[in-house]
């Protein structure tokens, strides 16, 4: 590929990723947050794959099918275990656009549904893939086709517009065991050249400013893979030159033996980029140890990269997967949890609290860092935290942390403490004194109303013995702010 390959012209910026920070307290700047440290119980794990990942801030996704939705099961393990979603074949262009102009919504209105019914964050699969797409695509013009790819973009996302917490925009766009840079060859690079991307990311960013725009790809978790140089001096030439991207989709469609030796590497040789990394369709054919060994080393490789902000599971039980022979995934084909739940839960509820969160969206283009393959990135600096803490005069008091900050944006910690006696359920509140704005929240549910946010507690934390403490946090768009919170339990 050459300087500016997959150019299509115009400018713009990156965005958000989240992050918690447990034991901030631990580096001994804020007594209260120290306090914080000391009162969280040391090495409480968490029970499910979703809570676990909550503790870094990261999130624990399935690939959930519509129709399978009428097995109870399944949908209570999705509901028990997973904290995201991405609709395995619902959001596909032959599903939403299966005739020019005439949208159908149905099946991923489901699923979507479900998930904002249980706080889930939900990840937007496909836009733009040669994969199931409808017949009628093939047959158009070169600028037939432009307008077809914007407007199915424009409909759908303008569909789940403020839904969605990422897109998988552009998905397999490049070749299999060619050079550097190729791409595969496919109706768009055949009509519009290989600009298509960067078209297609450019419309996404106007469709809904506030998703995350992802491109999404597997046989790219080698470091050193051609195809996935190709797609790291595609992620380069986007940031360097303002085409919007946020985040790179390692598919990570893998087998036991094949977790490549520099899988976190990679990971962060893309988050050194400036982008968030998701692992998208994670599933790992094997059995026993060996394949409980080959998830744990996945699970570890994202949760020590700080941008990596969470993983997918292609599907919930064997039974359902797209490759059922391989018994690539956490449950068995009765839902019983094998090894590689085991491991992932361990590796998830092991991973060091995060402190370096990315930075929030921004309305100007930001600086490009300088490509940088290290596999280790740097926390960003923190600024002073500052905190209000309330008086504990009712069941609960609740004390907010700055813990990071960032020209337009900061991140915050909310330690929500029991007085005298348990309790069972709580909700905080405050108002935010400059319009500021919530952009992700984490191990709890907000409501908002205007500057008024009202955070209750997600259905993991809500118990508070008495005197101990919960935590919950979010970054937010704004300058840094330390609104008074109130605390009530019922
Ligand atoms: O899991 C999906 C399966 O049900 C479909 O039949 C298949 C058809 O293309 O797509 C599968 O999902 C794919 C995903 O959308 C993109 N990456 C590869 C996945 C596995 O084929």
């Amino acid at each position: 590929m050459g300087e500016n390959p997959l150019s299509a012209g115009g400018g713009r910026r990156p965005r958000a990723g989240t992050r918690r920070l447990l034991v901030a307290g631990a580096l001994g700047v804020l007594g209260t947050v120290t306090a914080l440290a000391a009162s969280v119980p040391a090495g409480a794990a968490a029970g499910t794959l979703g809570a676990a990942a909550a503790q870094s801030g990261r999130y624990y996704g399935a690939a959930i099918a519509a129709g399978h939705m009428n097995d109870s099961t399944y949908v209570a393990t999705w509901d028990r275990e997973y904290n995201a979603v991405t609709p395995e074949n619902e959001m596909k262009w032959d599903a939403t656009e299966p005739s020019r102009g005439s949208f159908r919504f149905t099946s991923a209105d489901q699923i979507v549904s479900h998930a904002q019914s249980k706080g889930m964050k939900i990840r937007g699969h496909t836009l733009v893939w040669h994969g199931q797409l409808p017949s009628w695509v093939g047959g158009l013009s070169t600028n037939d086709l432009r307008s077809a790819m914007v407007n199915h973009i424009n409909n759908v996302m303008g569909h789940y517009k403020g839904k969605i917490y990422a897109w998988d925009v552009v998905n397999e766009a490049f070749a299999d065991g060619g050079s550097v840079g190729s791409l595969r060859s496919s109706i768009f690079t055949q009509k519009l050249g290989n600009g298509f991307i960067e078209e297609a990311f450019r419309a996404a960013r106007a469709a809904d400013p506030n998703a995350k725009l992802c491109y999404n790809d597997y046989n790219i978790d080698d470091a050193n893979a051609n195809k996935t140089r190709g797609v790291y001096n595609m992620v380069k030439d986007f940031k360097a030159r303002g085409v919007p991207i946020d985040c790179v989709g390692l598919q990570s469609h893998l087998s036991q033996g094949s977790v490549p030796s520099n899988y976190q590497q990679n990971i962060a040789q893309f988050a050194a980029l400036g982008v968030d990394v998701q692992i998208t369709e994670l599933d790992i054919g094997g059995s026993g140890s060996a394949q409980a060994d080959a998830y744990r080393r996945v699970t570890q490789a994202c949760t020590a990269v700080p941008r990596c902000t969470g993983m997918t599971v292609w599907g919930i039980t064997d039974k359902y997967s797209w490759r059922s022979g391989d018994n690539p995934l956490l449950f068995d084909g009765n839902f019983n949890k094998k090894q590689a739940y085991t491991a992932v839960l361990d590796a998830l509820n092991a991973a060091t609290p995060n402190t370096s969160p990315s930075p929030t969206i921004s309305p100007t283009p930001s600086p490009t860092p300088s490509p940088n393959t290290s596999p280790n990135t740097s926390p960003s600096p923190r600024t002073s935290p500052s905190s209000t803490p309330s008086p504990v005069t009712g069941a609960c008091s609740a004390t907010l942390t700055t813990v990071n900050s960032w020209p337009g944006g900061f991140q915050s910690e909310v330690t929500v403490r029991a007085g005298g006696s348990a309790v069972d359920g709580w909700t905080v509140k405050w108002t935010w004194p400059g319009g500021q704005t919530i952009s992700s929240l984490w191990n709890g549910t907000q409501s908002v109303s205007g500057s008024s946010v009202t955070v209750g507690n997600a259905a993991y934390n809500g118990s508070i013995a008495a005197g101990s403490s919960t935590t919950f946090g979010f970054t937010a768009n704004g300058s840094a702010a330390t609104p008074t919170l109130t605390c009530t339990s019922p």
